[in-house]
Formats: structure tokens, C-alpha cells, sequence
């Protein structure tokens, strides 16, 4: 098999890419994504085996987030940044081998060991290299030496045996994937849990292990859900020690006349580091898709130069950045490869995120990042061509709802608001996400919609109305945000004195696309909540047995027409 790849909702007729992936991977780059999680499969083994304490590895744990978040879907398409990071990898596995080796007879501790600051004491059990699966032993050094190993670890020949225990173990390395992008964007911001770490190493080495069952397996699933609410909970920390907490907010959709950045992606302490360098420059900063919710903090509206949206989710990017006209700085996914040499010139990298012949920024090792480069080239180009006008509005994240409260209780008292539909997620290509914008638009009056993640772009510029003063749509932020939903709901059921958070008024229609939204389902079912509807389609990762298993645990559902959908929800 050429390449196997089905992490993402829009996997190839709904089973997976083989050829190439739809969202424009190409085999070279699925290949290795695929001996890069393999290696830090490996790593995670001698963590797991070795005993080795997590809050002592420091680096290590960086890369090993650094290298999850590389492999989500649209991050990073740079094959030679594969090539490179695997040998990194490869590199700190084989000095964490060589500290729990039993052959290792050395007295005093290795240059490594010095290097992390652990004393000979503190390195664990001793284990025999030849017990460690092949993840934690193999060699490789050049890209052609990577790409032949990569045909025998990845998804597609792995664990075939047992389909549904194929399938949890994917579900937890995806579900791995979307807690480590989470966690880096708290560790950008200085915060950190090593409890989190050790949850990776433990989860990815459950992996390799063929002693586990389908049930061991489930039961880590659910795990991966409470690590799924700890890295939101410390995230959304991180967010509001450093910003504040998001405030209703209105975002202006229009342009000014000014040459112009446009910022995407999810990292708020890159576009911190972004404003501060174009202040006083005369050079505009706009926010695309998921980085509109920077908005709403009260620490970026001192920027005057930080001038409002511009665009849609992820997937409009190939017209859209065509018309912004100016540079284009990723911080994280989402990326579609561009479609044109003038465009791809434009588009700049930084983080995990990458593109093959597009610049990549670094931080230096205080983490910051220059700039300077983005902002010569913005002064060179013309000011952004309008495409909307007007405003939209957002903020609506746990504070601002906490303090609005009395009002939404009153509400809900007096039958002025009949139902909440937390409708978070992504938003993605596919025609039948159409759904969304349906679902919204045909709700009953009476109800309404929490939202966060992009999702929102299929229903945040209608016009939806309020109830009384309080918006039909409360955008709480990005996809992490969804934290602040559940908060929301929390609260909700302490005010009504409900024993379950399923006896409130709330429905869940949540869509997906990529592994942060794993992550996020992950938690809600961590946190008790039933009756998902998931849609547009179910992953393909999900084998028939482990379906079944959502389905009748959980109450997962999957969507069918928005009327049938609305009859149903309202009718329960
Ligand atoms: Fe296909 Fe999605 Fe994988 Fe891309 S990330 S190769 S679209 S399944
Ligand atoms: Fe969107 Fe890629 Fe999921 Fe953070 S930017 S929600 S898809």
C-alpha cells in the first residue's frame, strides 16, 4: 500500500487516502507522519517500561508535543521537516534507551542524563533493550531509509488483525494528537502539566502493547477524555491569566486601506508577538478563521492597528488569500496547499505548522519569533480588497456568561428560551455540511446556539436574532473554547439543582474535521454528557464494534435532515 490515512472527516469516500490525501498530503509527508508518531510510540515505551518520571524529561516532552502537533491534519505538509524531526526523535529515544538499558553499566550518569539534570537515582528501571518493541529499537537515517521502514508502521498495516482494536488505538493516538496541539499552545504561553505528559507516554505506549484488550483499550479511551478536559482547563488558564477573559466583542468583517497581515491559525502568543512588532508600522493585522476569537481579549484591543476578520473558515482560504493581497502567517492548521506561486510566496510559517518552499519562522530560545521579515513584505504589497462588510459578534465565553446569568436563568424560567443547541466544532468542504447553516437558520426562535471552534463560519453571519436582549448565538471562541461550553452547562445545572448534566435543556450537534475535535468529544464524554449527534459523517476510524459501543454507551448519534434533526431534538 502506497499510503493509508483516515484521521479526518473528509478521508477519501468516507474510508481513507491511499493515493493521495484529499486535503493535499501527499504520500512522501503520510509516510513519515507515520514513523514520526511510530518513533514516539517507541519513545513512549521506554518512558512507560523505564519507569522514567515525565516531570524530569523536560525537552523531551516539548518535542514529543511538537512532533504530535506536526501530524494533525493540515499542520504540515514540509517533507524535509519530517525528515528532520524524525532524527531528532530518533535522537532523544535512543539517550532515553540508553539511561534505562540494563546493559548500561556505566556508574555515573550519561552526558544525557547531565543534559536533563537527572541524578543516576532518577532514571528509572533498568530494561533490557531486546524487550522493547521494535518502535523503540529501529534505525534509520536517510529519507529513503525512512520512507521503506515508514511502509511497515503505519496505520494501514498495523494491528490489522483486530480491526476494533485498530480502531481504539487510533482513536486515542488522534484524540493524543489534539491534546498535545492544545497543550503547546498553553506551554507558548508558560503554562504546563507534566501530569499531561505522562498521560501521552502512557496512552501512545498502550498502543504497542498486544497484551491490552478491546475493554482496557475503551477504558483508556475515556481517559484520554479526562486529559481531553485537564489541557482545556489549563489552556483556557494560560489564555485568560495572560489576556483576560474574553468580553462581548464586536469584529469588524470589512477592510481598511492599509497594507495588511492576516494571522491564522490558533496560537495567541504568536499574534501577541505579531502585534507588538507592527505597532507603530503603519502595517494592518488581520485575524483568519480560528484566530477571530482573539478578539474578544481584552489585551489585544489596545492594538489599534489590530483592525478586525477577514474570510471565512479554513477551507475558503484559496480565493480568499488571493484577494487579502498581503502576507499570511500560520501559526497553526489550517493549511490548503495554495494554488499559486504569487500566493505561496505570501504565506508564512511558524510552530508546527509547515509548507514546503514557504518561509518557517523560529522562536529563538527565549521564544520569540522576528517577524520583521512578514512585515517588509506586507509594506510592498497592496492593502486587502474588501469581500464583506459589517460586524459580527462574540465573547461569549465562560465570565461573560457567567455574568449575564440572572438573565439567561430568567429566560429560561419564564419559557422565553426553550433550548440551548451547543453546535461546536469545524467547519469543512463538504457539500453536506450545508446542513449546519440549514440547522441554524431553522431553529425555532425560542432557542439557542453555543458555538465555538470554526464551525461557527456556517451560521455566524446570519441573522439570528436575540431573546430578549441575549444573542441567539453566543460564540464562546475557538475550538478549545468548547471548555467554556461545558462550563456553561456545569453552571447551568448547579443554578437548576440538577443531579445530570443530560436532565438540562441543551442539545449537542457537534461537527467534526480534525483531531482537536477528538479531543474535544473525548472530554464531553469524560464529563457525562450523552446523546451526541456527530455529523457530518461518523470517522472512518471507527470500526462497526467500536461505533456500537459510542452508540449504545453514549447515545452517539449521526445527523440526518436539519427538519427531521430540529423535530427530534425539540420534540425529546
Ligand atoms: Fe485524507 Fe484527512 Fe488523512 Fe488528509 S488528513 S490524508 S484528507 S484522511
Ligand atoms: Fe478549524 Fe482546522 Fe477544526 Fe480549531 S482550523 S477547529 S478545522
Amino acid at each position: 500500500m502506497s499510503m493509508f490515512c483516515y484521521q479526518c472527516q473528509e478521508a477519501n469516500k468516507g474510508k481513507g487516502c491511499s493515493v493521495k490525501g484529499v486535503c493535499g498530503k501527499s504520500e512522501e509527508v503520510a509516510k513519515l507522519q507515520d514513523l514520526l508518531i511510530y518513533t514516539l510510540k517507541g519513545i513512549s515505551e521506554i518512558v512507560v517500561k523505564g519507569d522514567l518520571d515525565a516531570k524530569e524529561l523536560g525537552e523531551v516532552n516539548h518535542e514529543v508535543l511538537r512532533s504530535l502537533f506536526m501530524t494533525i491534519t493540515n499542520a504540515n505538509f514540509d517533507d524535509d521537516a519530517f525528515v528532520q524531526e524524525i532524527r531528532k526523535m530518533l535522537t532523544l529515544r535512543n539517550n532515553l534507551r540508553d539511561m534505562v538499558d540494563a546493559a548500561n553499566k556505566k556508574d555515573s550518569p550519561n552526558f544525557f542524563q547531565k543534559l536533563l539534570g537527572l541524578k543516576k537515582e532518577q532514571t528509572g528501571k533498568k530494561v533490557s533493550v531486546s524487550d522493547l518493541h521494535d518502535a523503540a529499537r529501529f534505525q534509520v537515517s536517510s529519507k529513503a531509509e525512512m520512507l521503506k521502514k515508514a511502509a511497515s508502521t503505519g496505520v494501514g498495516v498495523l494491528a490489522t488483525a483486530n480491526e476494533d482494536v485498530r480502531s481504539l488505538r487510533e482513536l486515542i493516538t488522534y484524540g493524543v494528537k489534539g491534546l498535545a496541539a492544545y497543550a503547546e499552545h498553553a506551554l507558548n504561553l508558560g503554562k504546563e502539566d507534566v501530569t499531561l505528559y505522562a498521560f501521552i507516554y502512557e496512552a501512545l505506549a498502550a498502543t504497542l502493547d498486544d497484551q491490552l484488550s478491546a475493554d482496557e483499550l475503551v477504558a483508556l479511551t475515556l481517559k484520554t477524555g479526562q486529559s481531553g478536559v485537564t489541557v482545556m482547563a489549563l489552556l483556557d488558564e494560560a489564555n485568560t491569566s495572560k489576556y483576560g477573559n474574553p468580553e462581548i466583542t464586536e469584529v469588524n468583517i470589512g477592510v481598511r486601506n492599509n497594507p495588511a497581515i492576516l494571522i491564522s491559525g490558533h496560537d495567541l502568543a504568536d499574534l501577541e508577538q505579531l502585534l507588538e512588532q507592527t505597532k507603530g508600522t503603519g502595517v494592518d493585522v488581520y485575524t483568519h478563521s480560528e484566530m477571530l476569537p482573539a478578539h474578544y481579549y481584552p489585551a489585544f484591543k489596545k492594538y489599534d492597528n489590530f483592525v478586525g476578520n477577514y474570510g471565512n473558515a479554513w477551507w475558503k482560504q484559496l480565493e480568499e488569500f488571493e484577494s487579502f493581497n498581503g502576507p499570511i502567517l500560520f501559526t497553526t492548521n489550517c493549511i490548503v496547499p495554495p494554488r499559486s506561486e504569487e500566493v505561496k510566496a505570501r504565506i508564512f510559517t511558524t510552530g508546527s505548522s509547515g509548507y514546503p518552499g514557504c518561509k518557517h519562522i523560529k522562536a529563538d530560545i527565549n521564544g520569540k519569533k522576528d517577524f520583521s521579515k512578514i512585515i517588509e513584505l506586507a509594506k510592498r504589497l497592496k492593502a486587502p480588497t474588501g469581500i464583506e462588510t459589517g460586524k459580527i459578534v462574540g465573547g461569549f465565553a465562560h465570565e461573560q456568561v457567567f455574568a449575564l446569568a440572572d438573565k439567561v436563568v430568567d429566560a429560561v424560567k419564564s419559557g422565553a428560551i426553550k433550548k440551548f443547541f451547543v453546535m461546536a466544532g469545524c467547519d469543512g468542504r463538504m457539500k453536506s455540511r450545508g446542513y449546519y447553516s440549514e440547522f441554524a437558520e431553522k431553529l425555532p426562535k425560542d432557542t439557542v446556539i453555543l458555538t465555538a471552534g470554526c464551525a461557527k463560519y456556517k451560521y455566524n453571519k446570519l441573522d439570528l436574532g436575540d431573546i430578549g436582549g441575549i444573542p441567539r448565538l453566543l460564540d464562546a471562541g475557538q475550538c478549545n473554547d468548547s471548555y467554556s461550553l461545558a462550563l456553561i452547562a456545569l453552571k447551568l445545572k448547579e443554578v437548576f439543582g440538577l443531579e445530570d448534566i443530560n436532565d438540562l435543556p441543551i442539545a449537542y450537534n457537534i461537527s467534526w474535521y480534525e483531531q482537536k475535535a477528538v479531543i474535544v468529544l473525548l472530554a464531553l464524554l469524560h464529563l457525562g454528557v450523552k446523546n451526541i449527534h456527530l455529523g457530518p459523517t461518523l470517522p472512518a476510524f471507527l470500526s462497526p464494534n467500536v461505533a456500537k459501543i459510542l452508540i449504545e454507551t453514549f447515545g452517539i448519534a449521526g445527523i440526518g435532515t436539519a427538519d427531521d434533526d430540529i423535530a427530534l431534538f425539540m420534540g425529546a
